[in-house]
């Protein structure tokens, strides 16, 4: 079956589907295919931009050991394309200001929100205490309504990129731009071999004219996630930096999409991968692209070796897009760092860290998570791609609901789903986990799979072994594959582990897991 036919029947199936169980339960709330319902559980988020200040660009904070900073997030306006549209920004700039701190700080966040709906702030990654971890119902009692704030107290164990977001209702709130990074530096770190630093915040936004706005109350396009049609770096559509013609470039890359795959690509440079989520890589590594799932971060060096504009681009056997550019002057910098960035290196330290925790690598399966869904729809895909890159049913799709579609992390060993999985784990073990994405599920598709408050390894995919390990706090686990993590339990607290498809996890794809004291 092509692609259309296989949506139109669907599409049919399930309209059938659900009219027959409206009909039967003489129920119309779970109705929503007339936008003029006034229904209040059809109540739609405003999408009005009247009184309203343009977005400003993103800056770099630096912020000492003990400094408070008051962090805003409120309602902007933004023209993207020919469109101005509504957005949420933080301090006023999306992506939100860039908090750049050293290894082994704290800081204060005094988050206030000034947007319309419920906030809090989720550090991405970082292991801080987990009341301050922004997840409502474990370590935050309630979400910072809008008018209210909430002082969040950090500490930065781990140097690396990281990120902060909304941890209620992503699905809207992140889509309409809250995010922000976190550089964490480390201070001893002498002079570093590049040219030039640039943070590329990769996401999409959807402005199709058959959009569906967004719900108060629920989640749409709950099957593949809201895909978006426009790319975004940065928060904009036209990205562009200058470099000079030699320069090694940094580049951090942080996925912000809702859903969004992106395979990361600058064609005709060299490209070196150094680190990722939360920790470099034991070894350099020279790449053509990197895929990147929603909310892992990697960094890369590039060469520019010659004069000329660079398209960004993301690639997948669906369409390659163009999401910006670099330009490259025939100006030259002062210093060359060519000759290191041919050369591979080693990080030592990561080597002798990996080394130690080796001993559990062969330890037995702890933990078993199966990913599945719970939707009305007839199994249809015969031969699932291990990756969904594009939204192949976007009609469909744009009805389903997260009152429809159920996306399950499946405890194996206790058959329990969801919120009603919690594990028990005590500081300082390390536990090995196995995550299988079922590939004869309803809606077989990748899910990027986050843990809240530690780090782990990806040990294996599908039986192939890492062999250049890197501290992670999500893990991409595609369609049909069993990935092993080992997972540190270092840090003591309520958290929670969650597939970061906002949608998927607006659809309840989330659990809990403790970290106690020995
Ligand atoms: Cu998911």
């Amino acid at each position: 079956m092509n692609y259309i036919n296989k949506t139109f029947f669907l599409l049919g199936f399930f309209f059938i589907t659900k009219f027959a169980l409206a009909y039967e339960n003489k129920n119309a709330h779970s109705m929503h295919m007339n936008k003029s319902d006034s229904n209040s559980n059809e109540e739609k988020f405003s999408e009005s931009i009247k009184n309203l200040n343009f977005v400003k660009k993103a800056q770099v904070v630096k912020l000492k050991d003990g400094e408070t900073f008051i962090l805003i997030a409120s309602i902007v306006k933004q023209k993207i394309g020919g469109q101005t549209i509504r957005r949420y920004a933080y301090n006023g700039m999306i992506p939100g200001p860039i908090i750049e701190v050293t290894k082994g700080s704290h800081v204060k966040i005094k988050f206030i929100n000034q947007t319309d709906s419920d906030q809090t702030l989720h550090s991405h990654g970082l292991r801080l205490d987990y009341r301050y971890d922004g997840a409502v119902g474990l370590g935050q009692k309630a979400p910072v309504k809008p008018g209210e704030s909430f002082v969040y107290e950090l500490k930065f164990p781990d140097t690396g990129v990281y990120w902060y977001h909304p941890h209620v209702r992503e699905d809207y709130s992140q889509d309409m731009g809250l995010y922000g990074n976190y550089f964490v530096k480390d201070i001893a770190k002498k002079e570093e071999p590049f040219n030039k630093q640039i943070p590329i915040v990769l996401d999409d936004i959807l402005l199709d004219k058959n959009a569906q706005p967004f719900y108060k109350n629920y989640a749409n396009y709950a099957a593949m996630g809201r895909f978006g049609n426009v790319m975004l770096i940065n928060g904009i559509s036209d990205f562009s930096a200058d470099v000079n013609k030699g320069d090694v470039v940094r580049l951090y890359l942080t996925n912000t999409a809702n859903t969004r795959t992106f395979q990361f690509a600058i064609p005709n440079t060299k490209m070196k991968l150094i680190a990722g989520d939360a920790s470099s890589f034991e070894k350099e590594e020279w790449v053509k692209s990197i895929i990147i799932a929603p909310s892992e971060r990697y960094t890369v060096d590039v060469l520019f070796e010659k004069e000329g504009i660079y398209p960004i681009q993301s690639l997948s056997p669906e369409k390659n897009y163009n999401l910006g550019k670099i330009k490259v002057t025939n100006k030259k910098s002062k210093n060359s760092y060519i000759k290191i960035f041919n050369e591979i290196h080693n990080d030592k330290d990561m080597i002798a860290e990996i080394e130690k925790v080796k001993p559990y690598f062969d330890k037995p399966i702890d933990k078993k998570l199966l990913l599945t869904v719970k939707m009305e729809m007839e199994h249809a895909e015969e031969n699932p791609p291990k990756i969904e890159w594009e939204d192949t049913m976007p009609e469909m799709n744009s009805m389903m609901t997260s009152k429809d579609v159920v996306w399950e992390l499946l405890d194996l060993d206790t058959k329990k789903t969801n919120m009603d999985v919690h594990w028990n784990f005590k500081k300082g073990n390390y536990y090995k986990i196995s995550i299988f994405n079922d590939p004869k599920s309803k809606h077989p598709m990748q899910h990027p799979i986050h843990f809240h408050g530690q780090r782990f390894l990806v040990l294996s995919t599908s039986g192939i072994k890492n062999t250049n390990f890197v501290w992670k706090d999500t893990v991409l686990v595609k369609t049909g594959d069993t990935v092993e993590i080992l997972l540190e339990a270092s840090n003591v607290g309520k958290w929670m582990s969650h597939c970061h498809i906002a949608e998927h996890l607006t659809s309840g794809m989330m659990m809990t897991f403790d970290v106690e004291e020995k």
